[in-house]
């Protein structure tokens, strides 16, 4: 696949001629996925277009970002049906956007944004550039070429999904573009202190004893370079933490060095495991992830899966040299 299929052009010919836009992504949204929820849907609202955003329950606005401007952010009851044009973000899977599917279905067309690895076969219309740091780094070149106003707060949220997305500007995906588009955010009014705290440095207390018991259980095959632990619903429940404060924890689990794959095993109620892997760039763990049908990028993947906890360990183990 190229690795960008379609074009900025075709998108904005699309959204100009808009008379309706609703636009959703993933469900538990990150940074990204939200920032361009937003990002988009505020900026087609201000240019005087009808315009939504939504994502599929759990309809919650993570803490962090409570910060940014949700004021086109719809509950997925709300959101409408037969829109002119619906937009996806941050994902081109039906899948990934859980029960928005009919909604997105039943618009006159659907456009999709992404910078994740994909057979880019759902939707009308595609901008898939997995160069692409951040898809709120796509929706900031589409804003520009359409000429809707980037506003502070639309600013805020392409900064958002950029400063996530990149571990504040650190993965490798970072590129010149990503720090140009990153500084004309810093002068329509983005202030990085204030978010950067909002989003980074701020957890609640309870979240410590999670770290600790998480950190307590974390295991280092020293042979495979390999560490890993896991986060149990019991953690959750005792420190009265939601699970989607727990995306942080990866990054805390990844650091040992002489490590060069790092594993987060998250167990659901349901005995259902949610895996979180990354990798310092000799192993490519978005193909691990897809061994458990899952995805991602070469460094950045995830997967979900039914299987016991030691044996998705096993299972990785063996795909490590
Ligand atoms: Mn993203």
């Amino acid at each position: 696949m190229p690795e960008r299929a379609h074009s900025v052009a075709e998108v904005v010919r699309v959204l100009r001629n808009a008379t309706s836009i609703g636009v959703v992504g993933h469900v538990g949204p990150d940074g990204d996925a939200l920032g361009s929820m937003i990002a988009l849907s505020l900026a087609a609202r201000n240019a005087g277009i009808e315009a939504y955003a939504s994502f599929a329950e759990p309809f919650v606005v993570p803490e962090e970002m409570s910060f940014l401007d949700t004021s086109t952010l719809v509950a997925p009851s709300a959101f409408p049906k037969d829109l002119d044009v619906a937009v996806v973000v941050d994902t081109s899977v039906p899948e990934r956007v859980g029960s928005m599917v009919g909604a997105l279905e039943s618009a006159r067309c659907l456009v999709v944004i992404d910078h994740h690895i994909s057979d880019g076969t759902w939707g009308d219309h595609l901008l898939i550039d997995r160069t692409a740091a951040a898809t709120t780094e796509l929706i900031y070149e589409i804003l520009i070429e359409l000429q809707w106003e980037v506003t502070e707060p639309v600013a805020a949220a392409l900064y958002t999904g950029i400063v996530t997305d990149t571990g504040r500007f650190q993965y490798s995906s970072t590129s010149p573009l990503t720090h140009t588009i990153a500084a004309d955010l810093l002068r329509r009014g983005v202030h990085p202190d204030v978010v950067g705290q909002k989003l980074f440095e701020e957890a609640s207390f309870g979240y410590y004893h999670v770290v600790a018991a998480v950190m307590g259980r974390a295991k280092f095959d020293r042979d495979h370079e390999f560490v890993w632990s896991m986060l149990t619903p019991d953690d959750l429940e005792t420190a009265g933490v939601k699970s989607h404060e727990t995306d942080g924890l990866i990054d805390l689990v990844r650091m040992a060095r002489g490590s060069e794959v790092a594993c987060l095993l998250k167990v659901k109620k349901q005995g259902v495991v949610k895996g979180s892997l990354r990798s310092r760039g000799q192993i490519d763990v978005a193909a691990i992830a897809s061994s458990f049908s899952g995805g991602g990028h070469h460094n950045a993947a995830g997967f979900t899966s039914t299987d016991q906890p030691d044996d998705i360990i096993a299972a990785i183990i063996d795909l490590l040299p």
